[in-house]
């Protein structure tokens, strides 16, 4: 069971890195968001393999842990949070470094607390380091909606529609992962492995061919964006 559902992983991030980089043939702007989103389920589908090989596990305790998903996760999270925060702020700005490397670092600060956490055996150590993890995934959420969410109204309509719905589908998605930890053999062991890797594989395929389809798809209907002083419309 584990290893169909992980090889439905490795089947699922490759076609998907093998639509967009298809996809980026005909692409005649936005190459930048191409290149991003491609990589994120390249880099995937090489954690799935990995771990569909058997590799990439570990034991602690009395728990298997595949610790390969948070190597996959420390650098396609911030890939995925480029990709929104580009589409919010197309040009270089005041904000933009200051934005983009408030969100960068808050994640990789998450994944690799969260690693921490699931690699511990000890209670008190893997329940505080969840919950630091938890708290940077909020300072995300309140990054994207505040800031960044101000940067991207100052676009135009479709850009901003896009970052709305986007950045609504990655909260409710991003959710599910503290959920899944919290129930499932890191947390409260209220389901199995099985289940955990199942559904792991089912949700990263969304929050990554999923959301980079809908985000490419589109940018196609969204022209090049005009640095601004030389707005272009149309
Ligand atoms: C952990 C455990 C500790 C608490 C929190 C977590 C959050 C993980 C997230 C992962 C997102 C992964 C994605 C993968 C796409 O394929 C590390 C599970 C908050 C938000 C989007």
């Amino acid at each position: 069971m584990q290893s169909t559902f992980l090889w439905v992983g490795v089947a699922g991030m490759a076609l998907g890195a093998a639509a967009f980089l298809a996809m980026s043939l005909s692409a005649k702007n936005h190459r930048d968001h191409y290149v991003i989103t491609f990589f994120v389920p390249l880099i995937a589908a090489a954690s799935y393999l990995a771990m569909a090989l058997g590799s990439g596990i570990t034991t602690v305790g009395s728990r298997e842990v595949y610790y390969a998903r948070y190597l996959d996760w420390v650098l396609t999270t911030p890939l995925l949070l480029l990709d929104l925060a580009l589409l919010a702020m197309p040009f270089a700005s005041r904000n933009r470094g200051t934005l983009i490397g408030g969100l960068i670092g808050a994640d990789v600060f998450m994944i690799v607390t969260g690693l921490i956490a699931t690699l511990s055996n000890n209670d008190t150590m893997r329940w505080t380091f969840y919950i630091v993890s938890c708290v940077a995934l909020l300072a995300i959420y309140f990054l994207l909606f505040g800031q960044v969410r101000a940067e991207a109204a100052s676009q135009s309509a479709e850009s901003l529609t896009t970052f709305n719905s986007l950045s609504s589908i990655l909260v409710v998605l991003w959710l599910f992962y503290p959920v899944a930890w919290l129930l499932g053999t890191e947390g409260l062991k209220l389901f199995g492995l099985d289940i955990e890797v199942a559904a792991f594989a089912i949700v990263d395929v969304i929050a990554k061919v999923g959301f980079g389809f809908i985000l490419l798809s589109a940018l196609r209907r969204i022209p090049d964006p005009a640095p601004a002083g030389n707005k272009v419309t149309g």
